[in-house]
């Protein structure tokens, strides 16, 4: 890499680097010579390392200019960095909470340096699989989206600020990118990229590139998150960026998009989770307890984010935002029904997204290790065929749903 200031660290390096550094020097209590480093990364795309001393712990995470799990065949913007911080900050001001602390940003080495989370703390994915219950997702992850999707939108902010936003993170556009094609265009066309569980799947992968209603569909959400600057969004909110307290990691696909982006990945993913547990049940667990709750959190975090929007809607009504003027909207029935329908429009847009970013994870580039895990090839098959016949119907039919009610009713039918 020749480009100025830049270099890829190891081990080695980056003692030499944090060491050079007061603002992690100092996160490590200054005790430098008991360093120890670990890569840990396990994401598609960076590498992250745990760096412990005897008096504090630290996370580094650094963007190479390539894909990881492709290599340098697939080139990418180390520029990925700098969204990733510039958005653990915003989102960190709006919702200290459930987003990690950044302790440094280099913009030059492409590095964060941030808030350790330390065991037992895990990532929330791997407590799906193990079929861990977390009484409090619903309502945390319901806090973390309310706010960094109410704060970030035109209901709040003006329409020049919302503008500043916009220009800002419009740059990421190679991140966004990556999203159309893995997301939105790859599995619906023949691309080296994709596969699937085979020949299990063969002839189920060529009916989704066949389907001429669930292409059109796609092409309508692919538009929408291009075109809609709705809230500065995570960008890849599944339940492998969320790491059990919780706290939100990884956002380095943020960009103005679309709300429902973010809410559809989160429920998508847990739907996900629900489709894999038939092939994680076994003599001492059918897992038929666990899945209940999986649906009960689905319905609680899409109820909980609806209500804590309206309710942010409704204490900052006659504040700066532009979008719904308080002398236009000054009837309090007016009021309510602009909200029904901005939250309708949500739910559906929630529904679809998190529909299409099921199909990818099936027969697209990048699988999810609830799947995965299943080692019988068979049995994962079954799996991903009942996930990919949802999330075709959901996709399809997302404008029919009146309530999440209705959509778990669905699943605790067809399974
Ligand atoms: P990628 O962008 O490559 O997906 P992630 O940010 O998701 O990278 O991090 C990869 C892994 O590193 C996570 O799955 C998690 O195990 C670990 N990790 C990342 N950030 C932290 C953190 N702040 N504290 C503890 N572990 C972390
Ligand atoms: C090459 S696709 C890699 C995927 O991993 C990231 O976390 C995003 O989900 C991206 O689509
Ligand atoms: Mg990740
Ligand atoms: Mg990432
Ligand atoms: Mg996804």
């Amino acid at each position: 890499e020749a480009e100025q200031g830049f270099c890829p660290l190891d081990e080695a390096s980056l003692v030499a680097y944090i060491k050079a550094t007061p603002a992690l020097a100092s996160r490590l209590g200054g005790a430098l010579d008991s360093i120890t480093i670990r890569e840990v990364g396990d994401g598609n795309l960076n590498f992250v390392y745990i760096v412990l001393s005897d008096a504090g712990a630290i996370v580094i995470k650094q963007a190479l200019p390539y894909v990881r799990c492709v290599g340098d065949s697939w080139p990418m913007t180390r520029e990925r960095a700098y969204f990733e911080a510039s958005a653990l900050r915003e989102h960190g001001r709006l919702c200290p909470d459930h987003v990690p602390e950044v302790y440094h940003f280099d913009r030059a080495m492409s590095l964060i340096g941030m808030r350790y989370i330390e065991p037992p703390h895990i990532i929330l994915r791997k407590g799906l699989i193990a079929g861990v219950e977390y009484p409090h997702l619903a309502e945390h992850m319901s806090d973390y989206m309310a706010k960094t999707l109410f704060f970030t939108s035109m209901i709040y902010n003006t329409t020049t600020d919302h503008k500043k936003g916009v220009a800002q993170y419009c740059a990421n556009v190679e991140m966004c990118r990556l999203t159309e094609q893995v997301v939105f265009s790859d599995p619906y066309r023949v691309s080296k990229f994709n596969r699937w569980t085979s020949p299990h799947l063969d002839k189920d992968a060529e009916a989704v590139r066949e389907d001429d209603e669930l292409k059109l569909e796609a092409a309508e959400l692919k538009a929408m998150f291009i075109e809609r600057a709705q809230a500065l969004i995570h960008g890849d909110l599944h339940t492998g960026s969320i790491m059990i307290l919780p706290k939100v990691i990884d956002p380095e696909f943020a960009f103005y998009g679309p709300m429902g982006f973010d809410i559809g990945a989160f429920l998508g993913n847990l739907i996900l989770a629900y489709f894999a547990q038939n092939g994680h049940a076994d003599q001492a667990n059918d897992r038929k307890a666990y899945k209940k709750w999986i649906l009960k959190t689905i319905e609680e975090s899409w109820n909980l984010f609806y209500n804590k929007f309206v309710e942010l809607w409704n204490k900052h009504k006659e504040g700066n935002g532009e979008a719904y003027l308080p002398d236009i909207f000054n009837k309090s029935d007016l009021l309510s029904l602009a909200q029904k329908k901005y939250m309708i429009n949500i739910f559906h847009d929630s529904l679809g997204f998190g529909a299409a970013k099921m199909i990818r994870r099936i027969v697209g580039i990048a699988h999810v290790e609830d799947l995965e895990s299943i080692r019988d090839a068979n049995k994962r098959a079954l799996c991903e065929r009942a996930t990919l016949n949802c999330a075709k119907a959901i996709l399809k039919g997302r404008r029919q749903y009146e309530n999440i009610e209705q959509l778990s009713i669905e699943l605790t039918e067809n399974t």
